[in-house]
């Protein structure tokens, strides 16, 4: 409860803060996207983990404030670093159930491109398969909506939801984000990695792109790329960095 109302208090108080973890294509060595991670700088409690206060915010409904600063403050972040001379660059933004079920979602996404000037096809926007499901038939015209746009959209966490693969053919998704549960143990669990090997070559027999997180060791790079992976985010590549971070991290890379 307390909580709440300093989540209240955080944005007018700029609080919060956007991290980035870069997204790598594995061909070519090059980072092409950063996803952006919402971090909150409390100035008595610290860090306080998005884990703590994102279900907290998806609850009271600050998620919809929350949600509409962290999509227009990436865009705006990506629009600089494009005209700083990494116009190759894209950003991914985790969108919340209650941020897709909101009427004006996809004319809020449209205002946002238009203020900032990115093109459409740079914002990646990334739907959790639960959110999805949530309500099937919403998320369906949503997505199809989103995509008029021009923006592209991906599946967050995908394996660890409901989405039957009748659904998935009906999603007007562009990329699938093997979530990091599987990946974990890739290397060691046979489960996780027919699991592993099963998500990428349905990505590829439906021509979609696949993108595993939570890599952390070359071993699981090197299983993944033998398998057909051709995106990667984790620790192995980098952890999530502040903005300031990240000309460092992009020069280190070209
Ligand atoms: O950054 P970290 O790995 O700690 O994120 C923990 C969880 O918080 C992840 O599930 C991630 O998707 C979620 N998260 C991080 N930033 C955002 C955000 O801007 N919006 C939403 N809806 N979720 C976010
Ligand atoms: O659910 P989503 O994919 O949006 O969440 C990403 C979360 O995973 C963030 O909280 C991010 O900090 C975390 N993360 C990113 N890379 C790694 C990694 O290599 N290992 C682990 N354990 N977590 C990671
Ligand atoms: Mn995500
Ligand atoms: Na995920």
């Amino acid at each position: 409860v307390q909580l709440e109302t300093e989540m209240r208090r955080a944005l007018e108080r700029r609080e919060f803060v956007l991290y980035y973890q870069p997204q790598v294509d594995i061909a070519s060595g090059r980072i092409v996207a950063m996803e952006a991670l919402i971090r909150w700088q409390h100035p008595e409690m610290g860090m306080v983990a998005p884990s703590r206060f994102i279900p907290l915010a998806e609850e009271t409904g600050m998620i919809l404030q929350l949600g509409a600063w962290v999509l227009e403050s990436a865009c705006r972040q990506l629009v600089a670093w494009q005209r700083e001379g990494r116009e190759y660059l894209r950003v991914a933004v985790n969108v919340s159930a209650r941020q897709m079920a909101e009427q004006d979602f996809v004319e809020s996404v449209a205002r946002v491109l238009a203020d900032t000037g990115l093109q459409p096809a740079a914002l990646e926007l990334e739907l959790t398969e639960s959110a999805v499901m949530n309500d099937v038939e919403h998320a369906i015209a949503v997505m199809h909506e989103l995509k008029s746009l021009g923006v592209k959209l991906a599946i967050d966490d995908f394996g660890t939801g409901y989405s039957s693969l009748a659904h998935l053919k009906r999603f007007a998704v562009d990329v699938l984000k093997i979530d990091q549960a599987f990946v974990r143990d890739l290397t060691v669990d046979p489960d996780d990695a027919a699991i592993v090997t099963t998500i990428i070559a349905l990505a590829a027999n439906l021509n979609l792109q696949v993108i595993s997180e939570g890599v952390e060791t070359l071993d699981q790079l090197s299983f993944l790329r033998e398998h057909g992976c051709s995106q990667m985010q984790g620790y192995y590549f980098s952890r999530p960095v502040p903005a300031t971070a990240i000309a460092t991290v992009l020069d280190e890379n070209e």
